[in-house]
């Protein structure tokens, strides 16, 4: 077994807490992605889902793909369980995410669930936050003024690029400055509120308490559930 494997079991097990009649949040990402279509394989035996809610373009067509109910986050009253990868979760259930891009979508759903379900292979377990780099959904407006004001605050980064070397966008059409941290952050939720005051800034990609069940796949076989 391989990292794909772990994230599969752990994506396969988080399928197993869905209910019938239920309004499912979708993450972004290739974790995620096994979780979609473990859902769809669980709709095709049966679960009679609400609807399905998701937080990129990349979900919403597999999602469609897989014929899942896809309804609009603006048409549901509240979502029942959002589940989500992560690039980093902490002992604390502290995460780091937006390695997709995604963050800002995935922060509104999880943040209007009634829990998040956070499956994550084992590489993802980490003693503290930071040595992914934090990314950060910055308006495009005054960007590099923004970007300034964060390095006089000692937050060093660097703009998302495309593979072609363009600025990435987001859909929401912002930028993402990744953020890297020289040691880990002693306290990331002090830094989540220093960065989130600068004008300009749209969210940061720290998640604190969101996650509720935390699935863990490991290379071996085994999953670990985390209450
Ligand atoms: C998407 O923006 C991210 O928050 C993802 O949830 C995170 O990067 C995990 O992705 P993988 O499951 O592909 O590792």
């Amino acid at each position: 077994m391989g990292i794909e494997e772990a994230k599969k079991a752990a994506a396969i097990a988080a399928a197993d807490f869905i209910q019938n009649g239920m309004i499912v949040g979708l993450g972004t990402g290739s974790t995620a992605n096994f979780f979609i279509e473990a859902l769809a394989d669980r709709v095709k035996s049966g679960l009679d889902l609400k609807g399905v809610v998701p937080s990129s373009k990349a979900t919403q067509e597999l999602a469609f793909r897989l014929n899942l109910p896809v309804q609009d986050i603006n048409h549901v009253p509240r979502i029942d369980i959002t589940v989500d990868g992560a690039d980093e979760i902490d002992p604390l259930k502290r995460m780091i995410k937006g390695g997709g891009g995604a963050l800002l979508r995935e922060k509104i759903l999880a943040s209007n669930s009634k829990e998040m379900i956070v499956i994550v292979d084992e590489t993802k377990i980490v003693q503290n936050l930071g040595a992914h780099k934090l990314p950060v959904e910055i308006l495009f407006y005054g960007s590099p003024a923004t970007r300034h004001k964060l390095e006089t605050l000692g937050y060093r980064g660097r703009w998302r690029m495309t593979d072609e070397g363009a600025f990435f966008f987001t859909e929401n059409a912002n930028l993402i400055l990744d953020i890297a941290f020289e040691a880990p952050p002693v306290y990331p939720e002090e830094d989540h509120e220093q960065i989130s005051h600068v004008p300009g800034v749209i969210e940061t990609g720290f998640f604190f308490n969101l996650a509720g069940r935390v699935i863990v796949g490991y290379q071996n076989g085994r999953v670990d559930i985390r209450q």
